[in-house]
Order: structure tokens, then C-alpha cells, then sequence
């Protein structure tokens, strides 16, 4: 029995106009160059609880349109892909089956649509892949595939997380290779379309865990930058800052997402510091209240982060930890001026990278059911539009139009070179002034 894990890799916007902004501008280019060649760590994972008796191949497949026929020849096949690209992965797996071979979906977008996806499966996997793999694995080798695995309800515990089949990567395809260290995020965003709609709950691997996984990427790569794929990383302070101390001494440089909190923890600045941070991306989503208010749906929590968000940018890069800042345009309550207020806020906190993205209302989420009762999905399942520079609905502040226009000025404006060197430089500034008067910043600074 052979099995493809095919990775759906590609995507960046479906507006021509944006990629073709996009892949000039070289503020933006940079930051897509290092994430481009990320793989499936999802797949990896599973690959990692499939018995030896199925033999496995990896493809990543950026784009099935310059694929003629199909990119391996499989007994069954395993396809990953989040919603901007699912409908290539619907193709590619219609034309599995027409040779015959079983073909398997799993993840967050086929978690949102299951009944869409089993018209092109013969099994879809809901919720996380490892509760349920071992039974999926079985039952395709019995002959025996059952059309739905739901695995909602049971929680994977990460202390039995298997390690992830990096082995099965072609090497020299890849600068950076993600590692999990925690799943689910405490908060609740409206929009948020990450592992919280797979499982609610914050869990975290144990250190030794994530540890062994770092180990087994530097046996294969010489010096590897890894990409923590978290939604929130250091929720658990006491978990992260015994996590940080073992990854210290790993030798390796690294980037991850977090939240506002970090910045209130001056050991924990330290212990990222001298474990190799290289950057930390942050959502702060909007530069005025307007924005933020009723955006987290348990506690207002990030409208109540508002005002500490310029000193918290200060402290946190005064350690030589580059701060990447995340703004959603388009969010209800903002208007046009949303777009100034974004690039004069980046201006003056001195951010060192910036992320811009477009409100998106991603399957099953909270903002799309508002959105859909409310008929403002510019389109019903236009999943193609997922990418989070697309418009996918009509915002109340300005019109689909305006938003587009203005995003483009705003990532013009934002990534273009002067800006970028501005951003570089105004960071190490404030690098040396915070090493002149205190003695936490490093002798060099580390970004990615
Ligand atoms: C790493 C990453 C990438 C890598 C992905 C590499 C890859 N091929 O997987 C790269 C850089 C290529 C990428 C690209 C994009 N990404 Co991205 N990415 C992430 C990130 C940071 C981590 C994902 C991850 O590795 N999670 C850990 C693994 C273990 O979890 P998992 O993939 O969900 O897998 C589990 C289950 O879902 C399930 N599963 C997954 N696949 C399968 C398949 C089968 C057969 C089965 C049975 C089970 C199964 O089992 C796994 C174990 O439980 C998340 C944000 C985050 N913090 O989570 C965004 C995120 C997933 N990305 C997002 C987006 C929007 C994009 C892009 C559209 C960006 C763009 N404009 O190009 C593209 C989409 C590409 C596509 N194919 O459609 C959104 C997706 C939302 C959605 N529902 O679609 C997220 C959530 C970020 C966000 N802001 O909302 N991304
Ligand atoms: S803070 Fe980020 S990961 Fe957590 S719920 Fe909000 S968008 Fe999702």
C-alpha cells in the first residue's frame, strides 16, 4: 500500500493587481521568500502515527493547473489545504479518484465544510488528524474506509504527540521547518480561523517533546531556522520559560506568534532573547479602539490592550526581539482613515516588520455566520478569496472598492524600499539607545 501526502502549498492573492504589487515591492517580497517553502506539518504529524507497513510519499503542489494528470502515482492519497486553495485540492482529488485511487481530506477547511468535501473524498477527517489516524490508517488497509472520522469532542493530548516524519522532506527544498509547541489560543476572535476551530482548548507539548523535535531537524539541516507553528505561544508562562531555557541551548534561531502579554515579563523577554528569537509577530489588529471593540468574543480583550500597545512595542524590541505588528483592514467600526492610521501607528511605535491583511471571513467562524445573516458575503463559499488580502464582504465603514484601493496604497506605502530601510534602521535606534541606558538589549541584535 502506498500513500501520497500532498501538501496544497501555493497562494498568495487572487487579485492579479495585489500579487502582481506583492512580488515587487521589496518589504513584501522578503517576508514571502522565507515563508514560502514551509511544509505540512500536519501531514508530517500524521505521517507519524501511519504504521510501516504503508509506504509514504511527501509532494508539496503549489499549483495543479501546471500539473499534467497527477504529480504521483498512489494507492490512497492524504490532501492537506486551507481554504484559498481547496478547490485545487477538490480537482486534484476528483482526478484521484477517476484512476481509482482512495482519496482522504483532513484539516481546518474540511473541518468548516465536510458535506462540500466528502463530494470529492471518499473520507474526510473533522476536527484534529491524531485522534482518529491510527482507526483512518487501519480501516483503508482493511478495505474498509469509513466516509467520516470525527474527532471533535476528544482533545489531543500533545504529551502523545509522535514525532512529526520530517525525514520524508527533499531537503534542499526547505529554509525553515515548523514545530508545534502549543495548540489553541485562550482567547476567541471573531475572525479567527486557526486551531481554535479545531479544538478550543490551550494545550502545550511537554518540553522534552519539542525538544526531540528540534534535535531531529538540526540532524538534517545545518543550521536550521524553525517557525513555531503556534497560534499563541507563551500563554503558559512557567511551561514557555522552562521550554526557553532547554532551547537555549539547542543553538538554533527562531520566530513565533504571541500575544500583548509577553511584554509584561521581563524574564521571559530575557530567556526568548537568549534563546534565539529572532522575531515575534504580534496581532494588534487596529490602531484605534474602534476597531477593537467586540473583535475578542470572551472578554474584549484586545480593545483592552489599547493602550499600553506603543510601550509594549518599545520594551519588547528594547531586547533586540523584533516585533512583527499584524493589522486587519477592513474590520467594522473603521473607515477610510483606518488605512493612515495604520501606516502613521507603524511609523511612530517603530514596529521593525509589519504584516497588513484584509478581514477575511474564513469558513465557520463567527464573522462569517454574522456576515452571511446579515448578507454581507460578497459570495457564498467563494473559498478562493481566503487568502486575507482578498475582499470577501461588504465592510460597513467604506466600500468593497475603497477597501481594496486603499489596502494597495496602504501595502505600497508600508513595504516599499525607503519605508523598509526606515523600519530597519529605526529599530536598531532604539536598540542602542536602550542598550546605552539598560543592560537587557544584546551586543547583536537578532531579526528575521
Ligand atoms: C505554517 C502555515 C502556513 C504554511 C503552510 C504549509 C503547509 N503546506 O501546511 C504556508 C506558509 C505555506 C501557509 C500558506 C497559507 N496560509 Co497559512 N498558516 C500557517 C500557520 C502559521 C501554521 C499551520 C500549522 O502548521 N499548524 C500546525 C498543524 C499541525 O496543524 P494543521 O495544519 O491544522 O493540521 C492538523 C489538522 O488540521 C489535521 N489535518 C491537516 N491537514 C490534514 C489532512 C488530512 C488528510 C487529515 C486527515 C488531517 C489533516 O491534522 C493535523 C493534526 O491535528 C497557520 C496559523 C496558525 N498559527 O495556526 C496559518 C494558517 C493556517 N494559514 C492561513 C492562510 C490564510 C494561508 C494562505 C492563504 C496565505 C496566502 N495568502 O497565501 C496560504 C494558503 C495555502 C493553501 N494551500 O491554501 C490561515 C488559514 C485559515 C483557513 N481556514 O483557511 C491560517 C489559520 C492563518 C490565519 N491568519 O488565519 N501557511
Ligand atoms: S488571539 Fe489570534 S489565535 Fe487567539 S483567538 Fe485571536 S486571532 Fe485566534
Amino acid at each position: 500500500m502506498k500513500l501520497g501526502l500532498i501538501a496544497m502549498s501555493g497562494v498568495r492573492a487572487h487579485n492579479q493587481e495585489l500579487t502582481r504589487l506583492g512580488l515587487t515591492l521589496p518589504g513584501f517580497v522578503e517576508r514571502n521568500k522565507t515563508i514560502a517553502s514551509l511544509p505540512s506539518l500536519g501531514l508530517l504529524t500524521l505521517a507519524g502515527l501511519t504504521p510501516d507497513s504503508i509506504e509514504m510519499e511527501y509532494l508539496d503542489v503549489e499549483d495543479i493547473k501546471h500539473i499534467d494528470g497527477l504529480p504521483g502515482e498512489f494507492d490512497a492519497v492524504a490532501i492537506s489545504s486551507f481554504s484559498a486553495q481547496i478547490k485545487e485540492a477538490y480537482e486534484l482529488a476528483d482526478r484521484y479518484r477517476t484512476v481509482g485511487t482512495s482519496v482522504i481530506l483532513g484539516g481546518l477547511h474540511i473541518t468548516a465544510c465536510p458535506d462540500e468535501a466528502l463530494q470529492h473524498a471518499d473520507c474526510v477527517v473533522i476536527g484534529e488528524g491524531e485522534p482518529v489516524w491510527p482507526q483512518v490508517m487501519h480501516d483503508l488497509q482493511q478495505g474498509n474506509l469509513k466516509s467520516r472520522y470525527d474527532a471533535r469532542g476528544n482533545t489531543f493530548d500533545l504529551a502523545q504527540a509522535p514525532m512529526p516524519r520530517f525525514d520524508l522532506l527533499d531537503h534542499g527544498r526547505y529554509n525553515r521547518i515548523t514545530v508545534q509547541t502549543a495548540r489553541g489560543c485562550p482567547f476567541d476572535c471573531e475572525f479567527c480561523a486557526a486551531s481554535i476551530r479545531l479544538s478550543p482548548k490551550y494545550r502545550v507539548k511537554p518540553v522534552h517533546k519539542v525538544i526531540a523535535e528540534i534535535r531531529q531537524i538540526k540532524s538534517a539541516w545545518h543550521k536550521p531556522f524553525i517557525e513555531f507553528a503556534d497560534d499563541n505561544s507563551f500563554v503558559n508562562k512557567r511551561h514557555s520559560k522552562a521550554l526557553l531555557r532547554e532551547l537555549a541551548k539547542e543553538n538554533v534561531r527562531w520566530f513565533t506568534e504571541s500575544d500583548l502579554t509577553i511584554a509584561q515579563d521581563n524574564e521571559l523577554l530575557s530567556l526568548m532573547r537568549d534563546s534565539g528569537c529572532a522575531q515575534v509577530l504580534i496581532g494588534f489588529e487596529s490602531p484605534s479602539p474602534q476597531g477593537l471593540h467586540g473583535l475578542e468574543q470572551k472578554s474584549d480583550w484586545k480593545a483592552k490592550q489599547y493602550e499600553q500597545y506603543l510601550t509594549a512595542i518599545e520594551h519588547i524590541q528594547s531586547y533586540g526581539i523584533s516585533v512583527n505588528g499584524c493589522f486587519v483592514l477592513g474590520l467594522d467600526g473603521t473607515s477610510s482613515e483606518s488605512f493612515l492610521g495604520v501606516r502613521d501607528f507603524v511609523d511612530q511605535s517603530g514596529l521593525h516588520e509589519v504584516q497588513v491583511t484584509v478581514q477575511t471571513a474564513f469558513p465557520n467562524t463567527p464573522l462569517y455566520k454574522r456576515l452571511q445573516q446579515s448578507g454581507r458575503l460578497l459570495e457564498e463559499q467563494a473559498w478562493e478569496l481566503c487568502t486575507l488580502f482578498d475582499v470577501n464582504f461588504v465592510p460597513d465603514g467604506m466600500s468593497v472598492e475603497e477597501l481594496e484601493r486603499d489596502f494597495r496604497w496602504l501595502v505600497s506605502e508600508l513595504y516599499s524600499d525607503t519605508a523598509t530601510q526606515r523600519r530597519k534602521s529605526h529599530f536598531f535606534q532604539q536598540l542602542r539607545a536602550a542598550r546605552r541606558n539598560k543592560d537587557h538589549a544584546p551586543a547583536h541584535a537578532c531579526y528575521g
